[in-house]
C-alpha cells in the first residue's frame, strides 16, 4: 500500500473533529439540516443556509441496539443510522434541526417512518425511473424541498441565493473530481485508501471554500510527487475499480486489505467516489429544472432501468485502465446485488476480472474475504 502522508487524518478523527465545528454552527445560532444520500440537493440547503450533516452510518456499534426495532437481515448502512439516532449517540444527528430522508430503497424508506418519531424526518419522493415524467416529479419534489425549508425556517429562498449554491458546490464537485482523478495516473500516486478516506472526511467540513482549498492543495502535493518520485516507472501492481453499495463501513476490510496484499485501488463507481460528482449542474438552465436533470442522473442502483451506471463503468475501466473490479454489496441490499449481474457481464465482457463480496460492518467475515481477495488477485494476470 503506497505510504499515507504524515499528517494523514483517519475517517474516525476526521468525524470527530467535525462535532466541534457542528456545536460552533448551533452556538452561533446557525442552520443544520441532516441528510443520508446524494439524491439530496445539497444546494438547496445552502441556499437556506443550513450546512449538510452526513448522517449515513458506518459502524456496527449502535446496530444491537437498531435490531430491537428493525428486523436483523437488514442493510448494516440503515441499521447503524438509525441505531445512532434510537441511542442518541450521534452528534451529527442531535444537532440536526430536522432530517431530510429519500426515497432510495425500501429499507430506508420505512426506516424513516421510524426515525421520524425520534427527530423530524421530512421524505422526499425520489422516482425510480429517469423517464421524462419522473423528471417533471422529481422536479416538483425539488421545490417541495425548497418550501419545507422556508416554512421550517421562517425564511424566503431566492432563485438568486440557489444560482450561487448551484456555483459553489460546482466549484467543490470539481476539485474533489480533480482530486479522485488523480487515480487515473499511472503507477498509481497514492493510496485508494486516502482516496475514499479525504473524501469522507472532508464531508465533515462545513466550509465549501476550505474543503476546496484542502483538496485542491492535496491535489497539488501528490500530482508534483508522482513526477517526481513515480512518473515513467514500471509497476506490476493490478489497478482495481471499486463499485457498489456505499463502503465507508468495510474499507479496512476490503480496500486497506486488497492493498496491502500488493494491487492499487484507483477508481471508485460509488457514493464516496466520483458518482455524484461527474455531472455538474447546468448553470445555464432555470435552477429547478437544472437541479431535477442533475439529481436524477445519479446512477445509483434504485433507478430502474440503470443502463448508464454500466456504461459508466466501462468508460472508468478505460480512463483508469483497470485490471479487477471489486463489487461491494452490504447485507440485503437488493438492488445493488440484483444489479450485480449487469456489472458482472459488463466487466466481463472487457476481459478483466470481477469479484463481488457481500459483507455487514462486523469482523467476523474478515479472514474469509482476505483469502478471497488474495485468490482474486491470483487471477489478474500482469
Ligand atoms: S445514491 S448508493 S447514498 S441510496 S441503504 S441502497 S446500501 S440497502 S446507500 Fe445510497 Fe443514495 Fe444510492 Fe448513494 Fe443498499 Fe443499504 Fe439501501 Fe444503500
Amino acid at each position: 500500500m503506497i505510504k499515507l502522508p504524515e499528517n494523514f487524518q483517519t475517517y474516525a478523527e476526521a468525524r470527530k473533529a467535525g462535532f466541534l465545528r457542528m456545536k460552533e454552527i448551533k452556538d452561533n445560532g446557525g442552520r443544520i439540516v441532516g441528510i443520508f444520500c446524494s439524491f439530496v440537493p445539497q444546494e438547496l440547503l445552502m441556499a437556506a443556509g443550513a450546512a449538510a450533516a452526513p448522517l449515513c452510518a458506518f459502524s456496527d456499534e449502535p446496530i444491537p441496539a437498531a435490531e430491537a426495532h428493525l428486523p436483523r437481515n437488514l442493510c448494516p448502512l440503515i441499521k447503524a443510522s438509525y441505531g445512532f439516532a434510537l441511542t442518541d449517540t450521534c452528534p451529527y444527528f442531535y444537532f440536526s434541526d430536522f432530517i431530510v430522508g429519500e426515497t432510495t430503497c425500501d429499507g430506508k424508506r420505512k426506516m424513516f417512518e421510524l426515525m421520524n418519531e425520534i427527530k423530524e424526518t421530512y421524505v422526499m419522493q425520489l422516482p425510480h425511473s429517469k423517464s421524462e415524467a419522473a423528471l417533471q416529479l422529481w422536479k416538483e419534489e425539488i421545490i417541495r424541498l425548497k418550501e419545507k425549508l422556508e416554512d421550517f425556517y421562517g425564511i424566503t429562498i431566492t432563485e438568486e441565493q440557489i444560482k450561487e449554491a448551484i456555483r459553489i458546490k460546482n466549484q467543490e464537485r470539481n476539485a474533489m473530481l480533480g482530486f479522485l482523478e488523480l487515480g487515473k495516473l499511472n503507477p498509481a500516486p497514492l493510496s485508494g485508501y486516502e482516496l475514499g478516506t479525504r473524501l469522507d472526511g472532508l464531508g465533515f467540513n462545513f466550509d465549501m471554500e476550505e474543503r476546496c482549498r484542502i483538496i485542491e492543495e492535496r491535489t497539488k502535493e501528490v500530482y508534483e510527487d508522482w513526477k517526481k518520485n513515480y512518473q515513467g516507472k514500471e509497476t506490476n501492481r493490478p489497478r482495481i475499480l471499486i463499485t457498489g453499495c456505499p463502503n465507508s463501513g468495510v474499507r479496512d476490510k476490503i480496500i486497506k486489505a486488497v492493498e496491502e496484499m500488493g494491487a492499487d485501488v484507483v477508481a471508485f463507481d460509488c457514493c464516496n467516489g466520483t458518482r455524484e460528482k461527474v455531472e455538474l449542474v447546468d448553470e445555464n438552465m432555470p435552477v429547478y429544472d437544472a437541479l431535477a436533470k442533475k439529481y436524477i442522473n445519479i446512477n445509483c442502483s434504485v433507478m430502474s432501468p440503470n443502463k448508464s451506471r454500466m456504461n459508466y463503468i466501462e468508460e472508468m475501466m478505460e480512463e483508469y485502465q483497470i485490471d479487477g473490479v471489486i463489487e461491494i454489496i452490504l447485507q440485503a441490499c437488493h438492488t445493488y446485488n440484483i444489479e450485480s449481474h449487469y456489472v458482472k457481464q459488463t466487466v466481463v465482457k472487457k476481459g478483466k476480472a470481477y469479484l463481488m463480496i457481500e459483507t455487514d460492518y462486523s469482523q467476523a467475515d474478515k479472514g474469509q474475504i482476505s483469502t478471497r481477495l488474495e485468490a482474486f488477485l491470483e487471477t489478474i494476470e500482469k
